[in-house]
């Protein structure tokens, strides 16, 4: 029994986000998250099969590598997880029906679910997954078919209303991480705040903002009322 790597920073690895940084090397980037309070990293890909064998390939064993430690998970692409023996998958309403992809996957491993509503998340209750995405909290124009903003009202709400670790997802910056943390919210997932020039300094300042954000958050007496969630390894 291991306590839920879905905590704090969830840094995903797009591909097409990561294309100006073509220079760096996954190794350079997997040695720099080895360094940071990360316990899980998402690899998506929206290009075609052969893209996306060859970069989650190429992460993943830059990954394994370099931080073992951290769990990986796939976006999509059941396929792929299984045959790279990726720790999780993460999909969206329309993708796989969720009961397959459990089938598939086995009892162990980590599964998220993209959600946009309550709705959404009351359906995901009934279901084996281990986490929701909600959002987009924040405008964002890294995903072209989101749906609505949210906004943290929101997310403070579904975050009280269900048992589920929930992952903001969204428009979220360095900046947004404090009232993203207040909401109650497990984990941040970031994407285009993370894959700059600097992004070595932009990963060690939003895990330490997530930190710094949950050391006043305990100090002011507001601990998060949920129970961690385990999952059997
Ligand atoms: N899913 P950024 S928003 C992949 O609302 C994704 O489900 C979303 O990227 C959802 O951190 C989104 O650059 C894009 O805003 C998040």
């Amino acid at each position: 029994m291991i306590l839920s790597p879905i905590t704090g920073l969830y840094p995903i690895l797009d591909a097409q986000c990561l294309e100006p940084l073509a220079g760096v090397s996954p190794t350079t980037i997997a040695q720099h998250m080895a360094t940071l309070p990360i316990s899980v990293v998402q690899l998506r890909c929206k290009g075609n099969g052969r893209q996306a064998c060859e970069f989650m390939t190429r992460w993943m064993n830059a990954l394994r590598r370099h931080c073992p430690k951290v769990k990986v998970i796939l976006n999509d692409r059941l396929e792929l997880a299984l045959a790279l023996d990726a720790d999780g998958v993460h999909v969206g309403q329309e993708d796989l029906p969720i009961a397959l992809c459990r089938r598939l996957l086995g009892p162990d491993r980590i599964l998220g679910l993209s959600t946009h509503s309550l709705t959404e998340i009351r359906a995901a209750e009934a279901m084996q997954v281990h986490y929701v995405g909600f959002g987009p909290v924040f405008d964002t124009s890294t995903k072209s078919d989101t749906q609505p903003v949210q906004g943290l009202d929101a997310l403070a709400t579904v975050v009280q209303a269900t048992h589920l670790p929930i992952v903001a997802i969204g428009g979220i910056t360095q900046a947004r991480i404090p009232s993203v943390l207040a909401t109650g919210a497990a984990a941040v997932a970031m994407i285009s705040d993370l894959w700059q020039d600097d992004w070595s300094r932009r990963l060690t300042v939003a895990c330490s903002s997530w930190q710094q954000a949950k050391v006043k958050d305990k100090t002011l007496g507001d601990e998060s009322p949920k129970p961690p969630l385990f999952f059997n390894q």
